[in-house]
């Protein structure tokens, strides 16, 4: 299905295989409907002249329902299997905590930081023009090395969790490159996992047309590989630590003179 972005997710090959499938059935289906009704039309008025030829005709009728029933059974059943495999974490490889936070209107991202746990978040504390979008408690030890980002860097490789939240409205998480989309509710907390495989760059967009500036709420999905991804979150997290300890410092020996 050359119609689509490239693919960079492990379940991607799976989900547009049976896109392209469930579209071939569909579309034969339409077609098969449509020779029925010309058929009914052209026959409109000839009656079937025994009772044997329109028990048969009944048989058939019958018949062909219960294939597309069973068909449509067949489609259900495959999509909740690959929709099931996508989400399941292989609990050998422990999977990536990153937090994603719609906000109008732009994405945040959040990593837990060396304690793997994220920090306290408040409503009232949020302020992005002071540096603080996501509201952080600077008097929570667990946020002290919380990495907020505005660009999701992963690894190639490796399973992803990803924890959706809303600052304000329903928006919608969408990364086409990697087939995944799910809406951010707010007073809610989403999960979606995926595995990326290709590195490069990926667009995220908003899929739910959350307010005027909608049009231009995307972020970026850097795919990169585990060796630099862990080079540039332990960067990160080095200098979020150092903002943290200069800015709860109680006596700074620097900036007071000036
Ligand atoms: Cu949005």
């Amino acid at each position: 299905m050359n119609w689509l972005p490239p693919n960079g997710a492990l379940h991607g090959a799976a989900l547009d295989h049976l896109l392209g499938l469930n579209l071939l059935i569909v579309f034969w289906l339409f077609v098969a409907a449509q020779v029925l009704i010309v058929v009914a039309l052209f026959r409109r008025g000839t009656r079937s002249s025994t009772a044997k030829s329109g028990r048969v005709l009944l048989i058939i009728d019958y018949a062909v329902l219960l294939a597309v029933i069973g068909l449509y059974w067949w489609m259900l059943a495959s999509s909740h299997r690959l929709w099931a495999a996508a989400r399941e974490q292989p609990s050998t490889n422990p999977a990536i905590q990153v937090e994603v936070t719609g906000v109008q209107f732009q994405w945040y991202f959040r990593y837990p930081g060396r304690d793997s746990v994220y920090g306290a978040v408040k409503p009232n504390l949020v302020n992005a023009p002071a540096g603080n979008p996501l509201g952080l408690d600077p008097s929570d030890p667990h946020a002290a090395d919380d990495v907020v980002s505005s660009i999701l860097l992963l690894p190639a490789g490796q399973p992803v969790d990803l924890t959706l939240r809303s600052q304000d409205v329903i928006h919608g998480f969408f990364v086409p490159g990697m087939r995944l989309k799910q809406d951010a509710i707010p007073g809610m907390s989403g999960h979606l996992s995926f595995t990326p495989e290709a590195t490069g760059d990926y667009v995220i967009l908003c899929s739910q047309v959350c307010g005027l500036g909608h049009y231009r709420m995307q972020a970026r999905l850097r795919v990169v590989t585990p060796d630099q991804f862990n080079a540039w979150l332990a960067n990160r997290e080095r200098a979020t630590l150092s903002a943290h300890a200069e800015s709860s410092d109680p006596n700074p020996s620097t900036g007071a003179a000036r």
